[in-house]
């Protein structure tokens, strides 16, 4: 191991052509398209940042309150991230483009457009697709040690156990041992970043039939796009071809979230560590995993069926706001509902609402999803708690997967998994290449901040 220094990775791009990696990053072999727009544009958002930092570092942008403080930091601005954004009143944009827009595009084309800021060309997702394919095979042992986990372990927590056991092969972690250069961080992160991204549809998808009991493990075919090739390894009949269509809206709309949800600040935040790729994208699942983030998807259908067997089908308008209310009453949340930031209806949950409503209108549970739509967002305004009374992504993906079959809850949250996997890389790849910092806020302690409030109150300090 060689020791580093100690300064902002920036400070150390300063000299001209500083950045410049051999094309194949010294290690001769063929250099993707992905990977040579990344050469391509690194070092220009390189310089770009190198001169806004030395020109603006010092300048104040927000101040924090004692309730952002307590209140899970919410609204505080204190990380960056390039791939995505939230704005409270439109919901995400990827890259800048409103997510409705992305609708029919596949999830690799996505990932493309995360890490560059531009979609591919035909060549470019062809290339792309073709680097998938060929790193796509899952290696024997991962299935060793996820057929030797109890028998009852959530599908959750076999994701995450296969993902780390893979650590062993990190590129990152075997290039930095050898004493890679800071500026050829980023290369070795989308190394890793696109090994685990090409098998984690072959891992989710065999998970599926292990712990489901749906026979043997399907193999991965080479000529099909990232998303059918999942469908294709969870081995559903689609003989109309609806579900491989909903599969891939599933894996675009949950790409990525900006950068201050639960699982991508874990991911973040461990990978600022230089953790590799797979300790990283680790933490991110466990985060995901929690009832208010990810695993809400499996929360939200078990609600609805709730209401689907409590009333023998869908109920009338007025049992529906009762039952909302009961839920309240008992102090649980409704599931599907409110967010951190969004202050509108979520235009992932409005996208996959149009695909109900094209392609299983008469469906008992998805009418039930579209009623309490029109319901619960009321109840939730009459209540005055939550923030954002209106639904979030997890209100209606579910019943979509239940029509199809897909009826095993708690492997819900691993579909969200394999294609919030996109956008957790897609951030890890420019944080490497921007040498962000390892990640230390303040933490104060609650006697500290009450004597910070008393010494800033010329009246509590006279009591
Ligand atoms: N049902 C009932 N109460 C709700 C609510 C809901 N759907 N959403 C928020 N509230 C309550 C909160 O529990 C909180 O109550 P408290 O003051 O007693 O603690 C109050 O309203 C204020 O909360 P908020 O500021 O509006 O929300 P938040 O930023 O603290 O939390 C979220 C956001 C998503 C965790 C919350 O809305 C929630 O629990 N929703 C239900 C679970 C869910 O759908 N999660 C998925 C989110 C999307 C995702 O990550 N996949």
């Amino acid at each position: 191991m060689f020791p580093r220094p100690h300064k902002p990775a920036w400070k150390l791009w300063s000299t001209p052509g500083a950045w410049c990696t051999g094309a194949d990053g010294g290690r001769g072999t063929a250099m993707s398209a992905l990977k040579k727009k990344l050469q391509d544009r690194i070092p220009v958002w390189r310089n770009d940042l190198h001169s806004f930092i030395k020109e603006h570092g010092e300048t104040q942008i927000a101040t924090v309150s004692i309730n952002q403080i307590y209140g899970g930091m919410r609204g505080v601005r204190a990380m960056i991230c390039d791939t995505s954004e939230v704005p409270p009143e439109r919901g995400l944009l990827i890259r800048g483009i409103p997510v409705a827009e992305l609708t029919g595009k596949l999830p690799e084309e996505i990932f493309f457009l995360l890490c560059t800021g531009e979609l591919p060309g035909e060549h470019e997702l062809h290339d792309l697709q073709k680097e998938l394919s060929r790193r796509a095979r899952v290696p024997q042992y991962i299935w060793d040690v996820l057929m030797a986990m109890p028998k009852d372990s959530h599908p959750m927590a076999m994701l995450d156990t296969a993902v780390l056991v893979m650590e062993r092969e990190s590129q990152f972690r075997r290039r930095y041992d050898e004493g890679m250069e800071r500026k050829d961080y980023w290369e070795a992160m989308l190394e890793d970043s696109l090994d685990l991204i090409a098998r984690l549809p072959g891992i989710a998808a065999g998970i599926y039939r292990i712990r489901f009991d749906k026979g043997p493990r399907i193999d991965s075919r080479g000529d099909l796009d990232w998303s059918a090739n999942y469908v294709h390894m969870l081995g559903f009949d689609d003989p109309d071809g609806r579900f491989g269509k909903m599969m891939r809206l599933y894996l675009v709309l949950h790409s990525d979230h900006e950068g201050g949800n639960v699982s991508a600040h874990a991911c973040h935040c461990v990978a600022s560590a230089l953790s590799d790729a797979y300790y990283s994208v680790s933490a991110g699942l466990n985060g995901l995993a929690g009832p208010l983030h990810g695993l809400a998807n499996q929360e939200c259908l078990k609600w609805v069926l709730m209401v689907h067997e409590k009333f023998g089908g869908v109920p009338t308008d007025a049992q529906l706001r009762e039952f909302a209310w009961d839920t309240l009453k008992s102090g649980r949340v409704i599931p599907g509902y409110g967010h951190a930031v969004l202050r509108v209806t979520d235009p992932r949950f409005d996208a996959f609402r149009a695909f109900g409503l094209k392609y299983l209108p008469e469906d008992p549970v998805f009418r039930i999803v579209d009623q309490v739509f029109r319901i619960v967002p009321d109840v939730l305004k009459e209540q005055g708690k939550a923030k954002d009374p209106w639904p979030n992504v997890d209100a209606g993906s579910g019943a979509l997967l239940y029509h199809f079959g897909l009826k095993e809850f708690s492997y819900y949250t691993v579909l969200f998994s394999v294609s919030r996997a996109l956008g957790m890389c897609a951030q890890m790849i420019i944080s490497r290449a921007f040498g962000e910092a390892i990640e230390r806020p303040k933490s104060s302690t609650t006697e500290w901040l009450k004597a910070k409030v008393k010494a800033l109150s010329p009246k509590l300090a006279a009591l």
